[in-house]
């Protein structure tokens, strides 16, 4: 028979590994879950990450020594549609950066983040066409390449109506 003393020690070892694994689980759970509420289920949350070091704008994770050894690839097109909620979430990895949105799209003014903080940028996409949207504080020697493009279509055309449109604002062909 096993010793009442040694269930007793099993059962703690694993309370104490539950324990452990649950508060960071907990946490990130609780801070995912938080995040989300904030915007509500109708918004979509659209994350990226600004790294000057790369000159780059991307979905990708950067943080930590990824930093300095990851490639990151560039954001591709961020296709919307019209009238999409759209919660924009940028995060600095490093130096100031401000984000300013071309003529025509909903967010009028730039959205700025100092180094290691996020900005959010929240807009209902309501006129098709492809919008570029560039970082105006000079980040370093890669500063021209943080860039990301911001498509907007109507599902109601089929083909996309962001053609005829051009990368430097929201020239439309309706
Ligand atoms: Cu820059």
């Amino acid at each position: 028979m096993i010793p009442r003393i040694l269930i007793l020690e099993i059962l703690a070892g694993g309370l104490v590994v539950a324990a452990l694994a649950g508060v960071p689980v907990g946490i990130w759970w609780y801070d995912d879950y938080s995040f989300r509420a904030k915007f509500g289920d109708d918004v979509r949350i659209i994350t990226l990450t600004a790294s000057a070091g790369q000159g780059r704008v991307t979905e990708e994770h950067v943080g930590g020594h990824n930093y300095w050894s990851g490639k990151f690839d560039r954001v591709q097109e961020i296709i919307v549609d019209k009238g999409e909620k759209v919660a924009l979430v940028i995060t600095s990895a490093d130096v100031t950066h401000s984000f300013v949105f071309p003529p025509g799209f909903p967010v009028k003014d730039p959205i700025e983040m100092e180094g290691g903080h996020t900005a959010v940028a929240q807009f209902v996409a309501d006129r098709p066409g492809s919008y570029l949207v560039e970082c105006k504080a000079f980040c370093g020697c890669a500063h021209h390449g943080m860039f990301f493009k911001i498509v907007v279509r109507d599902p109601q055309r089929p083909g996309g109506s962001a053609s005829g449109s051009d990368a430097s604002g929201p020239r439309k062909t309706e």
